[in-house]
Parts: structure tokens; C-alpha cells; sequence
């Protein structure tokens, strides 16, 4: 896949809904320039999270009250697509913790400090692990192929 056809797995979280988030975080990757792939308002089941979204985490101690809170409410998730986006979704997000986050990120300029509370989910430390979140929320036929006239602008 070209470098530019990367793809990475972004959930607003039940509290970026709630307070009128959405559209603020998405304008942040249509106006770095990033594709949008894939988007559906969705109220995860607790199946999906406990035993596939948030498998990785079962041993924390944090885990129960992460999967209710992913519980609580209806999430956006999406795809985006771009050169590095995987790195760059992250970059843009911040620090998971906000208290550690920089001003221009997104959990910086829209929270105070609670980890348990940071708005918005990336998948991804890697490709690979991008691919398999997404699979767990999208099937490929929702994953919707079409070129962006900006992408001549954006690429050269
Ligand atoms: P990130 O969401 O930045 O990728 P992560 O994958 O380490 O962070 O953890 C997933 C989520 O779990 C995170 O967004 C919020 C929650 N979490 C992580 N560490 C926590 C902690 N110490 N206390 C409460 N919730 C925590
Ligand atoms: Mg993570």
C-alpha cells in the first residue's frame, strides 16, 4: 500500500459526544488533510469492548471503569487516511494522560486532567495494530474508495 494510503482507527469517546465535540475534532484531520474513510455513531456493545477493543487491557485495574465509560453512551468512530497517519493521529491526540499533553493537541485544548475521561481513542502504535482495531468496528464494505480532489494539492 502507498505510504500515503496509510490508515488509522480514531473513536470519539462517549464524552467528546456529549459535549459537542465531534465536529471540532473532525475539522482537525480534514484540515490537516487527511481522508475521511470511514465514519458511524455507534453505542459499542459491552462485548465489543471487554473482549475484543479493550481485550489488551483486561488486567488493569482501570479496566472495569474504562469499559463502562466506553459503555455509556454512543461513540463516532472513523477511519482517516493520510502519510503517517498513524503517527500523526497520535501526535494530535496527546498524551493519554492530558495533564501531559501540549496545547494544540486535541486532549490538551478540550480537557483539565482526568486520564478516565480524555474524549477521544486512537488505535494505534503501529499499522498493524490500526488494521486490526478497525477490523473489529468496520467491515471492509463500509470502508467507502473514492479519490479526494484535494490529494494532488496535498501529495504534489
Ligand atoms: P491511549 O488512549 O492514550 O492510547 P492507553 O492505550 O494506554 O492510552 O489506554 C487506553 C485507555 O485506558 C486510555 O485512553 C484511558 C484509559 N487509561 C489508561 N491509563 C489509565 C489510568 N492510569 N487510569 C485510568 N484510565 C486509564
Ligand atoms: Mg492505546
Amino acid at each position: 500500500m502507498a505510504a500515503n494510503c496509510e490508515r488509522t482507527f480514531i473513536a470519539i469517546k462517549p464524552d467528546g459526544v456529549q459535549r459537542g465535540l465531534v465536529g471540532e475534532i473532525i475539522k482537525r484531520f480534514e484540515q490537516k488533510g487527511f481522508r475521511l474513510v470511514a465514519m458511524k455513531l455507534v453505542h459499542a456493545s459491552e462485548d465489543l469492548l471487554q473482549n475484543s477493543h479493550y481485550i489488551d487491557l483486561k488486567d488493569r485495574p482501570f479496566y472495569p471503569g474504562l469499559v463502562k465509560y466506553m459503555n455509556s453512551g454512543p461513540v463516532v468512530a472513523m477511519v482517516w487516511e493520510g502519510l503517517n497517519v498513524v503517527k500523526t493521529g497520535r501526535v494530535m491526540l496527546g498524551e493519554t494522560n492530558p495533564a501531559d499533553s501540549k496545547p494544540g493537541t486535541i486532549r490538551c485544548d478540550f480537557l483539565q486532567f482526568k486520564v478516565g475521561r480524555n474524549i477521544i481513542h486512537t488505535a494505534s502504535d503501529s499499522v498493524e495494530s490500526a488494521q486490526k482495531r478497525r477490523s473489529l468496528w468496520f467491515k471492509p464494505a463500509e470502508l467507502v474508495d473514492y479519490k479526494s480532489c484535494a490529494h494532488d494539492w496535498i501529495y504534489e
